[in-house]
């Protein structure tokens, strides 16, 4: 009687034991998921999904290119992609469908449904499920930082972002990045449903893009950056290939040219562009303001052939003119640039983006000023009243105001990286404001969203970058994407705690702010 006890208990400690490991382990709901930039609806259905069971992922022959974008974003995990119209009922997979019926108004929107046994991934484009993908590879990312590395929550998200145009700046003419360079630095960014790269192609330090035309900007001008390195400029193949890989993460590019400034590495490879007929020296310190175009027809030969080439190979609808800071450029001069180049913009089926300073010219309705001249060093706010002056011409605005937006300026007095003209701007500075409450003055319908830009007077290699763009880049996407309303620095900052591991674990470099060292503290 009692060896046949001791059978029954043992025998009952092994399906004990057995079903207990089988038991998906309790864990955090989906609200409490550091998902950044932050859903703007939730609904927890209070279970677990074991990641590693899904072993396919199923989607129509239409969007199988972004399958296949897509396993290779989530890397050996799953190995069979089926090409057909998904079977919800299946286990074990992750569906992606086009659907035109999910609650959601924006090309961008997305309905994600983790179940404990397959997720389902519905947008009404092909751009929507990707950011829906998004949300999902963070919540896995995420969870690979946690007590339970292969368990996810379960819930509904259902999510669209406040502004169509999420951006950020790359200057790749005071140092010169690389391909490979650009396309890391693509991969950080997308993270963040960044959707928008502009990249600035030119200044007085650097030409960066080869001009079939005009073959001496790259010849000459692209031979230095500041400092005196090597600089450097990217083959029409190879923009075209930045513009590709972009647009794979549903990211589109907008080609910066300046003019009438910031232009001497074109007046030191064509000396006809100056007025005196004298090349210029190629220029490597960080000085602004000396630089111009002559009025001719010949620099408005330069500029047609400029934007008619860029503009052939770069599919979004944007064409960023610069504009700023043409302190040697005469008042009258400057206007007839801006104008004149409006319509050859225009003329080649792009809409002109300029910094908020080309207000003066004749701009068509629909030109974008990039509100930019802000700093907390002058009194008043120079961009604001530009923008305010330049209402009456029908303008849109993207925001990126220096003292909030610079991904450039230092966190403090104590950061080695970057400038502080426009002030120091630590992580929450750069994340605790809102639009609305601090840019009244600008009608809400004028403003497509918002850029962070990063200049590169002293950055010169992709952890430098990184240094600058993390941690303030995330909070910028969010300003773009998520309401005012679902938006709380107390809370965000643990969020985004837990993204520093993530950086980690994929060497990213960051700037350890003392605002988010929390997370690191725990698991060290
Ligand atoms: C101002 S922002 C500039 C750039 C500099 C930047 C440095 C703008 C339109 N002009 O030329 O690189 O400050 O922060």
């Amino acid at each position: 009687m009692k060896v046949y006890n001791m059978k029954i208990y043992r025998f009952a400690l092994l399906i004990i034991a057995f079903y207990s490991c089988n038991q998906p382990p309790v864990i955090d709901p989906i609200q409490d998921s550091a998902l950044i930039p932050y859903p703007n609806q939730i609904i927890s259905s209070n279970q677990a999904l074991k990641i590693s069971s899904i072993n396919s992922i199923i989607g129509d022959e239409k969007i199988s290119d972004l399958l296949k974008v897509i396993n290779k974003e989530w890397g050996v995990l799953v190995q069979n992609i089926d090409y057909k119209k998904g079977n919800l009922s299946k286990r074990n997979s992750l569906f992606l469908e086009i659907d035109n019926n999910i609650n959601v108004s924006s090309d961008e929107g997305y309905d994600l449904e983790i179940k404990n046994d397959r997720i389902i991934i519905k947008g009404s484009t092909k751009e929507g499920i990707y950011r829906g993908w998004q949300s999902l590879i963070q919540i896995i990312e995420l969870a690979q930082n946690s007590d339970n590395i292969d368990y996810i929550p379960t819930g509904n998200i259902i999510d669209q972002p406040e502004y169509g145009y999420r951006g950020t700046m790359l200057d790749v003419a005071r140092h010169f990045f690389n391909l490979d360079e650009v396309k890391r630095h693509i991969d950080l960014v997308s993270y963040y449903k960044i959707n928008h790269l502009h990249l600035h192609l030119s200044d007085d330090q650097g030409w960066r893009i080869e001009i079939k035309s005009w073959p001496k900007l790259t010849e000459i001008g692209s031979l230095t950056e500041v400092g005196g390195g090597k600089g450097g400029f990217f083959t029409q193949e190879q923009y075209k290939e930045i513009v590709s890989y972009a647009a794979s993460k549903f990211i589109t590019i907008v080609p910066e040219i300046e003019i009438p400034g910031h232009i001497n590495s074109a007046l030191a490879s064509y000396a006809k562009l100056n007025c005196d007929g004298k090349l210029r020296e190629l220029y490597t310190g960080i000085g602004v303001g000396f630089s111009t175009l002559c009025n001719t027809e010949y620099s408005y030969q330069f500029i047609d052939d400029v934007v008619r080439e860029i503009s052939s190979i770069s599919p979004g609808s944007y064409f960023h003119i610069g504009g700023d800071e043409s302190y040697a450029t005469k008042k009258k001069d400057y206007i007839e640039f801006i104008s004149r180049t409006s319509e050859i913009v225009k003329k080649y089926n792009k809409t002109v983006i300029g910094w908020d300073d080309i207000y003066l010219g004749d701009i068509p309705p629909n030109t974008v000023l990039q509100f930019w001249n802000y700093s907390q060093n002058e009194p008043g706010n120079k961009g604001l009243d530009n923008i305010l002056n330049g209402l009456k011409k029908q303008p849109k605005v993207l925001v990126s105001p220096a003292a909030l937006m610079y991904l450039d300026m230092k966190y403090d007095s104590l950061t080695k990286l970057g400038l502080n003209w426009a002030g120091f701007i630590d992580v929450k500075k750069g994340y605790d404001w809102s639009i609305e409450k601090l840019f009244p003055e600008i009608p809400g319908d004028k403003i497509i969203g918002v850029e962070a830009p990063l200049w590169t007077e002293t950055t010169s290699n992709s952890s430098e970058l990184e240094f600058l763009t993390l941690p303030r880049l995330p909070g910028y996407a969010e300003i773009g994407w998520t309401k005012t309303s679902l938006r709380d620095w107390s809370e965000y900052k643990y969020r985004l705690a837990k993204h520093s591991l993530i950086w980690r674990s994929k060497n990213i470099n960051y700037y350890p702010s003392p605002l988010i060292q929390l997370e690191e503290e725990k698991s060290n």
